[in-house]
């Protein structure tokens, strides 16, 4: 081989080999600088405990329930079952029916703040949500909530998953006091959603919180960015 031809072929290989560099550290500054929330949909920005509500009276206008006002613990079935044994089964029923999670209202404010907050720059937002065991119309109808709430081009952002932990973020909004699962330290901080079943709880100086989505929760976001 001449050398020319040579010295064009080394040339090539050392402008790829540039350029790849240059892409992939381009690339992870952007990935770095972007913020990525994690928001819940159960409690945070669909009503499963005014819904489940709704549906335990008409199912079961005979039984004792407990109203939102009474309600302690983020399990329902649990506060039920230790009402009388056999209404943990009739409140498992209700999530289990068909038409249970589409049918669920948005919570105030929710689903603006869930768009403003995908419009921001440099944001990420997923929709993070653990479907219940019985599978047969939770997951199908989480999408479709999220669809018909959120739009379509949020299907592409919705996180299922029954282990939170393994997700990585900076921050997730969730109503349920205590996340865990096989990471024992998850890279988002736990914004815990204030809902009926935790409202009463102490305070705890280690975990913020938002009262609603009409408390700050751009500011929440914007204290990550630092
Ligand atoms: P998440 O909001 O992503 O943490 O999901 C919680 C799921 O658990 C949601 O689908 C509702 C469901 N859930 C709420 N209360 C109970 C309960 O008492 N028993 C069971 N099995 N599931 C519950
Ligand atoms: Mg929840």
């Amino acid at each position: 081989m001449t050398l020319l031809p040579r010295i064009v072929r080394w040339l090539e290989r050392g402008s790829v080999s540039l350029h790849f560099h240059y892409q992939s550290s381009a690339n992870m500054c952007t990935k770095n600088r972007r913020l990525r929330v994690l928001v819940d949909m159960d409690g945070v920005i669909a009503d499963f405990e005014g819904g489940f509500l709704k549906k335990f009276k008409a199912r079961y206008p005979n039984e004792p329930f407990i109203s939102l006002e009474d309600r302690r613990g983020f399990w329902v079935s649990t506060q039920y079952g230790d009402m009388r044994s056999d209404l943990c089964d009739k409140a498992i029923s209700i999530w289990e029916s068909k038409n249970f999670f589409i049918d669920l209202e948005p919570l105030p404010g929710g689903v603006e703040a869930v768009k403003e907050m995908s419009k921001m720059e440099n944001t990420d937002v997923f929709i993070c949500t653990s479907p219940i065991k019985h599978y047969s119309y939770c997951p199908y109808e989480k999408y479709a909530w999220v669809e018909k709430h959120l739009g379509p081009e949020f299907l592409e952002q919705i996180i299922l998953t029954r282990d939170k932990t393994i997700v990585t973020g900076d921050i997730l909004i969730d109503d349920k006091p205590d996340i865990l699962g096989v990471e024992p330290n998850p890279s988002w901080e736990h914004v815990l959603f204030t809902a009926c079943h935790n409202k009463h709880l102490p305070a705890n100086p280690s975990q913020r919180r938002l009262l609603s989505w009409a408390d700050d929760w751009r500011a929440v976001l914007a204290s990550k960015r630092q």
